[in-house]
Formats: structure tokens, sequence, C-alpha cells
């Protein structure tokens, strides 16, 4: 596992639209890369959408800490509980092939754990290589127990940060040690409307920032297998308009339509 930058063991699946191929290199790469997943309008609809959010909290001043972000400095900016920013939001956490990717990841029903936004700026650093399945005690189960879907909001570029990534890492089954942490990496290069789904096992990190004027705005949707608690407590945070239009899958992606777990009196509060 210890390859060198541009060992074939590094290697990166090929954009594609295919969403067969796509469920292939998940399987092989451990992500898949659907190009041209967001376009034209709509592309520029998440972006106004982000970086208005974005501008309002820093306006605000509500940038907190992330507790994963080991690394962290006022260049990155963490967006979070998308849902309730923009109606835009929800449409990606239903994307039809994103949802696709889902059920056949890590199955029906799933939950949503969170969708939230990480901006790198300019000089922002790297983050520290993770997996994303850490609610999972170790030894892991032989299977993921979620899969992150992220929405290229700009330009993945090697000098904005691109998430990094070690192809084929989930095969490795455990998170990465300690003395793993600066093992070779590589970007995940990608224009913006890029979607990027990898199941949980796969180890990555943001990139460096090395640019001095270019921020790199990524959406990461995490679903999880419905035995794990959601990183958004949804109760607590969710904006009531988007329970109130809320459609069967976002019913039960929330865990407010559920069976076996999260019952009221016996039963699926919905
Ligand atoms: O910002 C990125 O590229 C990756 C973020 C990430 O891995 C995380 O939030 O867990």
């Amino acid at each position: 596992m210890l390859d060198a930058p541009d060992s074939p063991a590094l290697a990166l699946p090929k954009p594609t639209r295919d969403l067969a191929q796509a469920k292939r290199d998940i399987a092989e790469f451990g992500l898949c890369m659907i190009e041209g997943a967001m376009a034209g309008a709509k592309l520029a609809r998440v972006q106004t959408a982000l970086y208005r959010a974005a501008d309002d909290d820093r306006a605000r001043g509500q940038i907190k800490k992330y507790i994963r972000d080991h690394v962290h400095d006022d260049t990155n900016q963490r967006v979070w509980n998308l849902l309730s920013r923009d109606p835009v939001f929800i449409d990606l956490v239903e994307d039809a092939a994103a949802l696709d990717l889902v059920r056949a990841t890590i199955g029906w029903p799933a939950l949503l754990g969170n969708i939230s936004a990480n901006i790198t700026g300019p000089g922002g650093g790297e983050m520290v290589l993770h997996a994303d399945q850490t609610s999972m005690p170790v030894p892991w189960a032989p299977a993921p127990q979620g899969i992150n879907v992220a929405w290229c909001v700009d330009d993945f570029t090697d000098e904005n940060g691109a998430t990094r990534i070690v192809p084929g890492s989930h095969r490795l089954n455990r998170p990465p040690r300690p003395d793993e942490a600066e093992i070779a990496t590589v970007p995940l290069v990608a224009p913006a409307g890029t979607m990027i789904a990898f199941e949980s096992r796969v180890w990555h990190k943001t990139g460096f920032n090395r640019t001095a004027d270019k921020h790199r705005g990524a959406i990461f949707a995490w679903y999880s297998r419905p035995i794990y608690r959601t990183q958004e407590n949804w109760f607590l945070s969710l904006a009531p308009s988007v329970r109130q239009f809320a459609s069967e899958d976002m019913l039960v992606l929330l865990g407010y339509k559920t069976t076996g777990i999260g019952l009221v009196n016996g039963a699926s509060p919905v």
C-alpha cells in the first residue's frame, strides 16, 4: 500500500455516465466519478446557493471548528445542514444516480448522515488521512457501512485542494494507522459538476490548497446503513419546511419513516 505517487496501484477510475460501470468502479477502486452530473443552470444554482450560505455564515461569525478537521485554519470553511439552507440541496440528496449508487453499495433503507460543504481556500491545509466509517468498531465487517457522494462545486485541481485518495484502500478493510498518514495519495482532479461517490472504507483527505486566490467548494452527502446514528441531528436541526414537503425517500433518509428501530410506540413515526 505504500506506493509511489506514479504507481499503477494509484490509478483512478475513468469518469463515466454509465451507472453499471460506476458500480464496478466502486467495487474495484472504492470510488467512481460521474461526469457532468450537474451542468448549466443547475450547477450555477448550486454554486450560488452554497457560496451565499457560506458568505452568510462568515458574515455572522457562524463558523465553528469541525472536530474532525485536525488541521483547521481560517481558510477552511464547513457549511453544515445544507438541507435547511436551500431546496436545491434536497435535489442533490435525492438525485437518482446518487440514490442508485447508495442502494447498490449499502442497500435500502439507508440514512442520510449529513449533507455539508467543505470549502478550502487559498493556503488551506490538508485534512488527516481517514476513512469515513468512524462509528464502525474494528475489526470492520467485510462490507461498506456507508457511502459519501461528493459534488464538485468548483473545478477540483491538484493545486486547489482536490480530495486526495488511496484507490483500492477499501480492500484493506481497516482505517489507516497513524504511521500511514503520509502515504502516497492521488488528487481527484475533475471539473465542476462531477459527482464522486466513494464507499466508506476508502482512505482520503482534503488536499492542500496551494493557490493564491482559488476556493475549492465541495458538497458531501454522507449516507449510512440505518443502524448508525446520523452525523447531523435532523430531529433538532432540520428546517420544518424540508419535513413538510419531504418525499417518501427523504422521510426514510431522515429517519422519520422506519422499520425496527427509531420507532414511536412500536410503529414508524410517519
Ligand atoms: O474536503 C475534502 O476533500 C474531504 C473532506 C472529508 O474527507 C471529510 O469531511 O471527511
